[in-house]
């Protein structure tokens, strides 16, 4: 049984490290100039997937057993902010449940359930985490794990009070689970850097860390910025995607960017790219709820081919997938990284 147990763990280790060979997949274009391109049947999930969703977006994907698994922003026609669970055989097509988690939680002084939004999820060793801007008298990162995308149990949450995007490492770094955040405010606006947080115990977090701000004169990224997916290990340094924000006359405009960061000090930045790799420009990403958003949470990768698949929420109204390779993507962050 032991042996059993410990295969099954292995074959997902190697899931979560290796090869993908199912990734979803469609080669660049052979007019896209970026170094990221969109999937042509985008949006891959539709605001009206469920009987009572108002949007599906800014949601996060893994491989499961062969297939892939997630958790769903799903905003309700109350527009209340819930996490759904969702099942694919194939990354592209999309049963998200009715009903959102309920999680686990005896602690009765964080147990309530007021709102949850921007899920990440991230394996580490032997369980899936599950991180997510919760309301706790205000927002801050909420944190779970599940083993089997059907029970989640949910832990204290990481940080005080104003935080949003909580973005674990798939890995414990020098022994301590960490994690990345972008502390704020109360609104949405006020300011927006990345931080590195460390863990002995995923419940003390601590040794916090300034990572990366906005930068005034890269307008996509000069009001807010904040980590995306799940970074992913490369020999030049974790490779992390990320949102950037510029304020236009009407309004926030959100892309995303690329930063590679330093392998066992993750909050050293060793190159960062000035220009943004996605920004919006497809009507699916201009219109919608908040219109000019593109939004990522997950990504997939498969390290034989160097394909990656990125997950991004549109318009907070539907999800998208783009797609790049990672030499490609890394040697872009280099060629175009900032001077420090
Ligand atoms: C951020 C978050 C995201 C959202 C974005 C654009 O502050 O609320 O969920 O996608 O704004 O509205």
């Amino acid at each position: 049984m032991i042996g059993i147990e410990k295969q099954k763990k292995e074959k997902i280790n190697i899931e979560h490290s290796q090869s993908l060979p199912n990734i979803p997949w469609e080669e660049k274009p052979r007019n896209c100039k970026g170094v990221v391109w969109r999937y042509s049947n985008n949006p891959i999930i539709p605001r009206d997937l469920l009987p009572e969703s108002n949007s599906i977006f800014n949601s996060a994907v893994v491989p499961y057993h062969g297939e892939f698994a997630g958790v769903f922003r799903c905003d309700d026609i109350r527009r209340k902010m819930n996490l759904h669970v969702g099942r694919s055989k194939d990354g592209i097509n999309w049963q998200v449940d009715e009903k959102p988690i309920k999680f686990i939680c005896e602690d009765t002084d964080i147990a309530t359930f007021k709102y949850g939004y921007d899920p990440r999820v991230c394996w580490i060793e032997d369980r899936y985490y599950v991180t997510w801007c919760n309301w706790y008298h205000a927002p801050t990162i909420g944190a779970a794990y599940t083993f089997d995308f059907k029970t989640f149990y949910q832990l204290e949450n990481a940080f005080l009070p104003f935080n949003r995007n909580g973005v674990l490492f798939p890995r414990k770094i020098n022994n301590k689970y960490v994690m990345l955040s972008r502390p704020s405010g109360p609104g949405s606006n006020e300011f927006g850097d990345i931080y590195c947080s460390q863990s002995p115990d995923f419940c003390h977090w601590g040794k916090h860390r300034f990572v990366m701000g906005v930068v005034e004169d890269l307008y996509w990224q000069s009001t807010k910025i904040g980590p995306g997916p799940v970074p992913i290990e490369t020999k030049d340094g974790w490779l992390l995607i990320y949102h950037g924000v510029l304020t236009s006359c009407s309004g926030f405009h959100y892309s995303f960017g690329a930063a590679l960061l330093d392998i066992d000090e993750p909050w050293k930045v060793k190159y960062r790219a000035e220009p943004y790799i996605l920004c919006p420009q497809e009507p699916y990403e201009l219109m919608g709820d908040v219109p000019n958003v593109v939004f990522p949470c997950a990504t997939l990768y498969d390290v034989p081919t160097g394909r990656i698949a990125i997950y991004y929420g549109c318009a907070d109204t539907v999800t998208g997938l783009a797609f790049c390779q990672i030499d490609e993507l890394v040697e872009f962050i280099k060629k175009y990284s900032m001077k420090n």
